[in-house]
């Protein structure tokens, strides 16, 4: 067994704009985590750009599992993102069935400000509950929390609610939910997340930047996923996953990058991989 993580990352690469797989290796590499990218899809530029070219890797996924079976392959954790197509879940779900002692992570991407991603719709949204169900760490967003509980999008969340929300979302299988960025009310943006086993509900407080760019979802996650193989309890990871995001976010919005350029983290890399003041954190 190698001392160093592995992880199949099943999610998109997008030439331009910063998001999913080439945020995830960076980060996971700078946390000393190996990244094992499996491509659902190649872009020219991810979906927030008014126009960009897609391939679809749908039959890779298959041939590439069956490849890491022949191989005797093992990964400690299968991590997946944006998908291509909606044969893509089940795809996913075979990964998670050959690597049975994997740490299974669903990022249920989906869309963002209450509204999809251009190359989502119904149907793969209420298919993604399947993998949802099957997942050991779940991170949605407030919009795709939205998607998976049929819920309003919500403009905030009082205490309970956001509560049951996670609750509710724990149920629907996974031991660990999170939900990222998320209004509550008269109190400013959190993450939030539960940790069933340990019955404990917890939130990280973001600071607020006047600024959205693309990635940053993406970001969060891959730094809980390191976090938590690495054996940070949950609390502490949503705390180091939120610290590095918003660090990233204000460095981008400090040199006024482009939003739809992605969020800029190459100049904050090097305060992954060294000691970190953590943030305060509580009970919600
Ligand atoms: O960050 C989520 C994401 C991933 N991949 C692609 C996207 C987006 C969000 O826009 O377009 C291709």
């Amino acid at each position: 067994m190698s001392i160093i993580k592995k992880v199949a990352a099943i999610n998109d690469i997008s030439g331009v704009g910063r998001c999913s797989l080439t945020v995830i290796i960076p980060t996971l590499s700078t946390m000393g985590v190996q990244v094992c990218p499996v491509p659902t899809a190649v872009l020219s530029a991810h979906t927030g750009y008014t126009d960009f070219v897609m391939s679809d890797l749908t039959e890779f996924i298959p041939s590439a599992l069956k490849h890491y079976e022949k191989l005797k392959m093992n990964f400690d954790c299968v991590y997946t993102g944006f998908l291509g197509s909606i044969e893509q879940i089940d795809y996913c779900l075979d990964f998670f069935n050959a690597f049975p002692d994997a740490l299974k992570v669903v990022d249920p991407v989906m869309g963002d400000d209450g509204k999809c991603y251009a190359t989502y719709n119904d149907t793969m949204c209420r298919e993604l509950k399947k993998l949802v169900s099957k997942a050991d760490v779940i991170t949605p967003n407030l919009t795709e929390a939205a998607i998976l509980l049929e819920e309003e999008y919500p403009s905030q969340l009082s205490s309970a609610m956001a509560k049951s929300w996670l609750a509710k979302l724990s149920i629907m299988g996974a031991k660990t939910v999170v939900i990222t960025s998320v209004p509550m009310i008269d109190k400013g943006i959190y993450n939030i997340g539960y940790d069933k086993e340990r019955n404990a509900y917890w939130k990280v407080k973001i600071s607020e930047v006047p600024f959205h760019c693309s990635g940053t979802g993406d970001m969060f996650a891959s730094v809980l996923v390191g976090g938590l193989l690495k054996g940070d309890s949950l609390p502490i990871a949503m705390n180091r996953a939120t610290s590095f995001t918003e660090l990233a976010v204000k460095t981008t919005y400090s040199y006024a990058s482009q939003p739809l350029d992605g969020v800029m983290f190459e100049p904050c890399l090097s305060w992954l991989s060294g000691y970190q003041v953590l943030r305060e954190f509580t009970n919600l």
